[in-house]
């Protein structure tokens, strides 16, 4: 099993998405370990997007992901990072597929809906500037034996 962190940007709040994102997450079988409706402080912005301090686009960024609450999630299944990178759809919503989160719900690169980690090891790191151990719980979903073989 592979953790993802993902996290449902301002716009995706603004925009009354943040049922349907978490509704897309869940039906495709990820179990929600942790979840927390917050603004994101210029501190933590600066740790999550370090990689991205000497591009153009850096200070844009962290204005627009702490100008307003947002909903982090860390999520459990089988290739999590995968499947979710692939629900989520590519970063510049113009490549976007149909269907994806972005496709369908996006038109810009800086207003791109929701976060997802790209790797697990980052995906680690992510959820850990937002989230401490005791928040992320452990259970089994029912359906578990439903979903996996
Ligand atoms: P996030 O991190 O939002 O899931 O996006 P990705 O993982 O898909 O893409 P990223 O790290 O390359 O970009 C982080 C974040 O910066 C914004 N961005 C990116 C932007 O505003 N202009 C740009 O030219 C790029 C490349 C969008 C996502």
């Amino acid at each position: 099993m592979e953790r993802e962190f993902i996290m449902i940007k301002p716009d995706g709040v603004q925009r009354n998405l943040v049922g349907e994102v978490i509704s897309r997450i869940e039906k495709v079988g990820f179990k929600i370990l942790a979840m927390k409706f917050h603004k994101v402080t210029m501190d933590q912005a600066e740790k999550h997007y370090a990689i991205h301090k000497e591009r153009p686009f850096y200070e844009g960024l962290l204005e627009y992901i702490t100008s307003g609450p947002v909903v982090s999630m860390i999520v459990e299944g089988k290739e999590a990072v995968k499947i979710t990178r692939k629900l989520v759809g590519a970063t510049n919503p113009v490549d976007a597929e149909p269907g994806s989160i972005r496709g369908d719900y996006a038109l810009e690169i800086g207003r791109n809906i929701i976060h997802a980690a790209d790797t697990p090891e980052n995906a680690i790191m992510e959820y850990q500037i937002y989230f401490n151990d005791n928040e992320i719980q452990s259970y089994e979903r029912i359906d578990e034996d439903w979903i996996y073989e």
